[in-house]
């Protein structure tokens, strides 16, 4: 069932791919325009370069549970816009008593909140998705993914602060970047349920409207000057470089909401007129070390990776089970990090390899007790594979 290049490592079928798509396989970030980041610290695999997508090699984004900046895969749909921060102006509208149109500093003056959260694309390990039947899009690995600590105001007290008419139900954002697509050029767009907004809980409030990421102003490539972080959401609701947040009754008509991040079997219009966005991920878990390909040495090897909640408030991990022997027998991993909602969780374990051993596997349990599938349901466009991981090895 498994393709036969899969014996490959993974760093080299990735690099042959990028090769054959006439892109560089791996490749410094900071040569592009607006990175903060200096030539020698970002290690990130480039998918493409205009618009900007990238992901670690898998074994450097389990080394700390935050990720540093130069390890944090790159999700563009657009240019990376060049914002000028004194000019910048958010607004808040719609279906509030008062607009607001607020620059950096005044955004600056609300009640500043620190929130580690994961971010992970809808599209994360979408390659897996390819292997069952092709995909379109961008061939995503297991490194759409990524814990950072955020920083910046509550979108609750923007949202208080401009009153909230009774009959409003979701919040809309706005990116200054332009995406070309059908042939029409438009901004970048996602929406968020009125009640995700509000939350306020400290570890993990609905949305934060984030200056900041690791301590540090976000880079270009990250949605400077500021963008929403809507925990426990798909990347896609987490829109950079926001400049505009609407309140309404209804979801954005963007076609980022209203098209694309759905599940399809086949992506008709109808079937994409008549399914519900996506928001929350689903319970997933995936190896990063040892890479797919390795030659295992008989005897005892250390099994990394990480393990991520589903976006339900209140619940995390539990447990992760690594097998050696095609899911006969399963070793509970050690937990490596703080157990917490909206968080991946990193793990390891140790197996005993023999001659028999040709893949390992990893499955997560949540808090629930709910258990990832073995096998999930191929979609159109690629989105939420969360099913067991399978590592090839030799
Ligand atoms: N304005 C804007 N916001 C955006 C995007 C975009 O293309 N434009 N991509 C989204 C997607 S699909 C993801 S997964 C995340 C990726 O965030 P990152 O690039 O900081 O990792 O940003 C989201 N926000
Ligand atoms: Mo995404």
């Amino acid at each position: 069932m498994i393709h036969t290049s899969l014996a490959l490592p993974i760093d080299r079928r990735f690099f042959l791919r990028q090769l054959s798509a006439g892109a560089i396989g791996l490749i410094c970030v900071s040569g592009h325009r607006g990175s903060a980041l200096a030539a020698d610290e970002s290690r990130l695999l480039v998918h493409s370069k205009a618009p900007m997508n990238a992901e670690p090699p898998l074994p450097d984004l389990v080394r700390s549970w935050v990720t540093p900046v130069e390890s944090f895969f790159i999700r563009s749909h657009g240019n990376t816009p060049e914002i000028n921060a004194d000019s910048f102006r958010l607004s808040l509208e719609g279906m509030v008593e008062h607009p607001l149109t607020l620059s950096l500093a005044e955004l600056g003056r609300f009640e500043q909140h620190a929130v580690t959260a994961t971010l992970t694309c809808a599209g994360n390990r979408r390659s897996e998705h390819s292997r069952v039947k092709p995909v379109k899009g961008v061939q995503w690995r297991e490194g759409a993914i990524g814990n950072a600590k955020w920083g910046g105001a509550r979108l609750s007290e923007l949202l208080k602060k401009a009153g909230v008419r009774d009959s409003a139900k979701h919040v809309w954002f706005e990116g200054l970047d332009s995406v070309d697509d059908g042939g029409k050029t438009f901004a970048f767009g996602g929406s968020i349920p009125l009640e995700k907004a509000l939350l306020e809980r400290d570890a993990a409030p609905g949305a934060l409207l984030a200056t900041t990421m690791n301590d540090k102003p976000l880079t270009a490539d990250h949605g400077f000057p500021v963008r929403t972080i809507v925990p426990g959401y798909i990347g896609a609701r987490s829109v950079k470089w926001l400049s505009k947040i609407v309140v309404s009754d209804r979801p954005s008509p963007n076609h980022f909401v209203a098209d694309v991040y759905k599940l399809v079997d086949e992506g008709t219009l109808l079937e994409v007129a008549e399914n519900a966005p996506i928001y929350r991920m689903p319970l997933n878990s995936a190896i990063c070390s040892p890479s797919a390909g390795t030659a295992l040495k008989s005897g005892r090897v250390e099994v990394v990776g990480y393990a991520l909640p589903p976006g339900v408030p209140g619940v995390s991990i539990r447990k992760v089970e690594v097998s050696g022997d095609a899911g006969r027998s399963w070793i509970e991993a050690k937990l490596t990090s703080p157990a917490s909602e909206f968080c991946w969780q990193l793990w390891s374990a140790e197996i005993t390899a023999n001659s028999a051993t040709k893949e390992l596997i990893v499955r997560a349990i949540d808090s629930r007790g709910e258990v990832q599938p073995e096998t999930v349901r191929w979609n159109a466009k690629g989105y939420l594979f969360n099913a067991w991981h399978h590592v090839p090895v030799n």
